[in-house]
């Protein structure tokens, strides 16, 4: 370990928006030559290079790792004089305004365990270039705002990898000696280098057609190993789907003659929506009834949606530079959202974004890493692909949409695509398509990508008998956040009504703009005091708190009409009686229990939203209600509740469960809301510690025709000690060890257990021969959800601390940015008391001491000590 007193490694240097300079030399063409081997790539490629402005400054190309092994310019080769290497840069020094410039390198794919660049993933070769990866594949000026036209040639071993896949239309292909093969490609639209992609394998294919709002027909393929390919059709839908909705909602159209994906077992993220060939993590392409829960569904029609839309919001218009990632990501995940709401359920929808918007977003803007949605400065661009530049910036563009009305938005949205195609943009440029297409102000509005940190809103309603008139007093604080020691009030929009507690009624909904720190709204004609109904729909992310009774909470879980803000009353009943038991108070536990009642006899109610609607907040939600998270007293209490609602109404959910039950199995809206409140009946039923609640879950498991049913049993069993737990995860284990997807689950199920001693299975299961540390999926299904696991992470022996960094260390040397994705909930240590705030901040330090740490990990190590 280091002492005081070793030398530290040079701090890695700060990016900052501030300083940004358009490019010095422009690259319109490159054309690319792969030679393709897992041990030995040879890349060559020529660049047309144009000198841009008046300036003397040399060519400078980022490499990573990098060796040129020759160096043209206009078809000479230069001497080692005539460049050198900065940084991994390289750096020609260039008279003319126009040359081609060549080079040459070689790559080792089958060892390239950053999956960065392009790497070797079960036996594919594939590549990865968001955000900065393309510099690994050759010399290049790695910044979003060169857009080059490609042009790309790959040939390989014909048996290995029949299947040689790129941007673009495919243009010719043909056969080389010695059993080799080449294909080429061109993508005809200008675009940064971090949408390049390359498929070399054998794959199989899920063909199928599009024919686009102008009759144009497009060739589609979703490209899997073989065995996968029935599990590709719910991808495929989707895919379709997506394609008529951007149609027909932004009017915007798919613009190649072919659309791929290709589905690959290691992946650092989600997916990435290369230009016409998209590649996806296997987890959000495959999805069949015996593997993929409804959550897995979902996922994968929202993803591919996602990608899909990265078409218009990311590719034909993309960001300047990474400080606007939050331009196409906050919009795409808008965007993507909403779709997945014309598909299914919008509200239904809305209470799981706004659920993980709180979980884990919320969690990051009261933290050591808060930022706002446009950053201002970063040392890896990495670690900025965050629930704030992500679900914040969704929020931020939901909020101009509500504040527009849907056809200025759309006007608003039409003038952004056609002003900015083919170009790379700024968040500036978006909001200011939206003033002029929707006629509106936004100059206070912009303090959403400037400042960090969640507004807390309160809300104070009074009454006034005599002049019959109701006073509601808003007042906004925004705490402070590292680099941003004090706010300036924002412009925050809050759906409101007024309910007669008489009548159940309102007079309709308002839009409420919030913009001073302290604001009074009055309203006239109330002969009693109204019930307050606020931030309905989730308006804007914020925290609101109101003097509203508990009996005004349980009106509004039974009569709401907006269903989010009938969810989040029952929410905050809920929370009022927990937050009161962890402190030691006489709560009346009753109305939760009435209201549960009443909401699962209520035969109007979809049985999607009654499960959203009776589960009790999450561990981690309730300890952001309090100034000191106390992991065991919200454990004990949340349980405690569970318990009660469980045994107090255990007659309804034995008769929800039964009624619950379908005959076959359909991914439609209803089946899947039948299948949540069927899980959500066995939880309580077990949690009321009904002697046969063990068999029941077991019965489930057993007789389950789907996964959604099968691993809530198996979760649900997990929580406890049972002979059926063991019984279950064995068979489980059985079932699935062969199929990597679906094994995740057993070791996901396990890190996410609520059970006393899950710090220690976790241990063993890091032990276990079927983890590993080379697959991000795997890794995160063990660590990461045990790391989400508020009472068992924070174990107060700190065990669970221990664990977490000790992966870190070791997946660092492999994968920086995996490993950094795992260290800010050990950034949370100002949130716990002092003697597990000590603990995190030690294995902070530990994991800071560790030599060669990643430019990823330090970052975020080291700002999580602040
Ligand atoms: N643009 C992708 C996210 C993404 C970012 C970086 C990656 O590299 C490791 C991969 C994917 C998206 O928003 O889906
Ligand atoms: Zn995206």
């Amino acid at each position: 370990m280091a002492d005081m007193h070793s030398p530290t490694a040079a701090a890695p240097s700060v990016i900052r928006r501030a300083d940004y300079r358009a490019p010095d030399w422009l690259i319109p063409d490159i054309a690319l030559d792969f030679d393709l081997d897992p041990a030995l790539t040879r890349v060559h490629a020529t660049l047309s290079v144009t000198r841009n402005g008046d300036h003397e400054r040399p060519l400078r190309l980022d490499g990573d790792g990098l060796i040129p092994l020759e160096v043209k310019v206009d078809g000479r080769i230069l001497d080692q004089q005539q460049w050198h290497l900065d940084a991994g840069a390289l750096i020609i020094p260039l008279s003319g305004d126009a040359h081609s410039v060549e080079t040459l390198v070689e790559l080792a794919p089958e060892s390239n365990s950053k999956l960065m660049g392009l790497y070797a993933s079960g036996g594919l070769l594939c590549t990865q270039c968001e955000a900065e990866g393309f510099r690994r594949i050759t010399f290049f000026s790695d910044r979003p705002d060169i857009l080059s036209r490609y042009s790309v040639r790959l040939a390989a071993d014909k048996a290995r990898f029949p299947i040689l896949l790129a941007n673009g239309d495919p243009i010719e292909q043909g056969d080389l000696d010695g059993g080799r093969h080449w294909a080429l490609w061109n993508d005809p639209f200008p675009k940064p280098c971090y949408l390049f992609a390359l498929v070399a394998g054998d794959l199989a294919c899920n063909a199928d057609r599009f024919v686009t709002m102008s009759g144009r027909e497009v060739a589609l393929g979703i490209w899997v190993k073989e065995n996968d390919l029935p599990r590709t059709a719910h991808a495929m839908e989707a895919l379709k789907n997506s394609m008529a909705w951007d149609e027909r909602v932004y009017g915007r159209e798919y613009d190649l003659d072919v659309f791929n994906i290709v589905a690959v077992a290691d992946f650092n993220f989600g997916a990435m929506e290369n230009k016409g060939l998209n590649i996806f993590n296997s987890r959000y392409i495959l999805a069949d009834p015996e593997t993929a829960t409804d959550i897995d569904y979902d996922g994968v029609e929202g993803v591919v949606a996602h990608e899909y839309f990265h078409n218009w919001s990311g590719n034909r218009v993309t960001c300047r530079d990474w400080f606007q990632l939050s331009l196409k990501e906050g919009f795409t995940v808008f965007r993507d959202q909403n779709f997945s709401a014309d598909m299914g359920s919008h509200a239904v929808k809305r209470i799981e974004d706004v659920r993980i918007l709180r979980a884990a977003q919320f969690q990051e803007d009261s933290g050591p890493l808060a930022h706002p949605i446009r950053p201002e400065s970063y040392m890896e661009i990495s670690n900025f692909y965050t629930s704030t530049i992500y679900n914040k910036g969704a929020e931020v563009i939901r909020m101009m949409a509500l504040m527009l009305g849907a056809e200025r938005f759309r006007a608003g949205t039409d003038l952004y695509f056609d002003r900015h195609d083919g170009q790379a943009a700024t968040c500036e440029d978006f909001v200011a398509a939206m003033e002029e297409g929707g006629g509106i102000d936004l100059g206070q509005f912009r303090l959403w990508y400037e400042q960090a940190g969640t507004p807390h809103v309160r809300a104070l309603l009074t009454h006034d008998p005599l002049t019959q008139s109701v006073e509601l007093t808003l007042e906004q604080t925004i705490p402070p956040t590292p680099g941003q020691p004090v706010k300036q009030p924002m412009a925050i929009p809050l759906r409101t009504a007024l309910f007669d507690p008489a009548t159940g009624g309102h007079r309709g909904d308002e839009l409420l703009m919030l913009t001073e720190a302290q604001q009074r709204f009055t309203f006239t004609d109330f002969a009693s005091t109204p019930i307050l109904s606020i931030n309905r729909g989730f308006s804007a992310p914020v925290i609101v708190e109101t003097n509203r009774s508990q009996a005004d909470l349980a009106f509004l879980s039974a009569r709401d009409d907006d269903p989010f803000a009938r969810y989040e009353a029952m929410q905050q009943l809920m929370v009022n009686v927990l937050v009161g038991r962890i402190a030691g108070q006489q709560v009346d536990e009753s109305a939760v229990v009435a209201a549960i009642r009443a909401m699962l006899t209520d035969p109007t109610l979809d049985p999607a939203f009654v499960a959203e609607t009776i589960r009790l907040p999450s561990e981690a939600y309730l300890g952001d209600q309090m100034p000191v998270v106390d992991p065991d007293a919200i454990h004990a209490a949340r349980d405690a509740l569970q318990a009660r609602i469980g045994a107090e109404l255990e007659p309804l959910w034995r008769d929800v469960h039964a009624k619950t039950k379908a005959n076959a199995f359909a991914i439609s809206p209803a089946a899947k809301g039948a299948r949540k409140l069927h899980n959500a009946a066995l939880h309580y039923l077990v949690a009321a510690g009904a002697p046969d609640g063990p068999a029941i879950a077991f019965t489930q498991f057993g007789e389950a025709d789907n996964m959604t049913e099968r691993q809530a049993a198996l979760g649900t069993l997990a929580n406890g000690d049972s002979a059926e737990r063991e019984a279950a995860l064995d068979i489980f284990y059985n079932r699935y060890c062969a199929d990597a997807l679906t094994l995740d689950k057993w070791f996901q199920t396990q890190a996410f257990a609520l059970h006393p001693d899950v710090a220690d299975q976790v241990e063993a299961l890091g032990r276990h021969k079927d983890f590993t540390l080379t697959n991000p999926n795997r890794v995160r299904a063990l660590y990461g959800a045990f790391a989400g696991n508020q009472w068992g992470f924070h174990h107060e022996s700190g065990k669970g601390y221990r664990l977490v960094a000790d992966c870190i260390i070791a997946l660092d040397k492999l994968n920086p940015q995996t490993a950094a994705r795992l260290v800010p909930p050990l950034g949370r240590w100002k949130r716990f008391d002092q003697g597990r705030a000590a603990m995190m901040r030690a294995e902070l330090q530990r994991i800071l001491a560790e030599p060669g740490l990643s430019k990823d990990v330090t970052e975020q190590a080291s700002k999580s000590l602040e």
